[in-house]
């Protein structure tokens, strides 16, 4: 049993509270068997989806990016390949690579995200071509930091919603390194229509949000109020996660000194309307969200937080 911090929680591994995530590689030959998996769950997770020696070769690719971006970042007298933060680089101090092309587009980053197999993969699923958005979220999740609870959809409700997310760890992440988390049936459990009619139907720069657009920090305000059940698993470089924009997930909290690093993708057919904040070689986005929107609307007056809309809706504000 290990002790995990999944958000502002700590719980138990595996436990009631926290369970293993089960693959579905299985389904693997059986397409209509893994979309209909895909909507129970909410998501797959499928082990080795990409080239394990790709991905690892693309977690230097951003080591390297982020070293020779100067000194003060990675911890000196330890190997950059090890990814070890300077005690002092937290938040502001990791270099922000959301969107940044020049790092998510490089040769060895966009042979995995946008390579050959999650191509064949997406065309296989939706029985079309696929295409993804140029947007990529490349992550590097510092010591004491995690993603909080919420859906994709209320950051990218614009064009098709046959749109899912793949999320791709570089490297092999283990929980106490910050994996994602994924509230099994969150996507159409009954205890969650209310939830997903408000917050779940926002779309957070149209409103004017300020903050993360995370609905909490806290995993028990979604499972013990709405139902589901939270899943993580210790993952390997090659493993990917495939979910739908309403289901909630989070991440635990990374509890190491090494940088976690991941992106993730949006994939939907090919023939399908794309949201066009994230399509082309610019994006013009009005607001920071997910970690680093943390700072933002701090000081700002008669702007709508998460914590005003939750009241609106009715949603009783923070758990015991
Ligand atoms: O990597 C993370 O911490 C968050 C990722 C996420 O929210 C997503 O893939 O939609």
């Amino acid at each position: 049993m290990r002790r995990i911090k999944l958000g502002t929680r700590i719980v138990d591994y595996p436990s009631d509270d926290l369970k293993q995530l089960e693959d579905s590689n299985h389904l693997l030959d059986n397409v209509e068997a893994l979309k209909a998996e895909l909507q129970s769950k909410g998501y797959i997770y499928i082990k080795g989806l990409h080239d394990r020696q790709e991905v690892l070769d693309a977690r230097l690719a951003v080591l390297d990016y982020i070293r020779n971006l100067g000194e003060g970042k990675l911890k000196e007298g330890t190997a950059w390949e090890q990814g070890v933060l300077d005690e002092r680089c937290g938040f502001g101090c990791v270099p922000y690579m959301e969107g940044r092309n020049d790092v998510t587009h490089s040769e060895a980053v966009s042979k995995v995200i946008e390579g050959h197999r999650p191509f064949e993969f997406f065309k296989k699923l939706f029985g079309e071509d696929a295409k993804t958005f140029d947007f990529k979220w490349l992550r590097g999740i510092h010591r004491e930091a995690f993603s909080g609870a919420h859906v994709d959809n209320v950051y990218m409700s614009r064009g098709t919603d046959q749109l899912y997310t793949m999320w791709t760890p570089l490297g092999d992440v283990d929980i106490e390194m910050g994996t994602l988390a994924m509230c099994e049936g969150s996507n159409h459990l009954p205890g969650y229509s209310h939830f997903q009619d408000t917050y779940g139907n926002c779309d957070i720069e149209n409103i004017g949000l300020e903050g993360t657009g995370w609905f909490t920090t806290d995993p028990f305000e979604i499972s013990k109020q709405f139902g589901g059940q939270w899943k993580t698993t210790d993952f390997k470089a090659g493993d990917a996660i495939i979910f739908t924009m309403r289901t909630v997930h989070m991440s635990s909290v990374n509890s190491t000194e090494k940088l976690r690093i991941s992106c993730d993708t949006r994939w939907q057919p090919a023939s399908q309307s794309a949201d066009p904040r994230y399509v082309g070689n610019e994006f013009h986005l009005k607001g920071a969200f997910g970690l680093a929107g943390i700072d933002e609307g701090r000081n700002k007056k008669n702007v709508p937080t998460i914590d005003i809309l939750k009241k609106q809706w009715g949603f009783p504000l923070a758990m015991a």
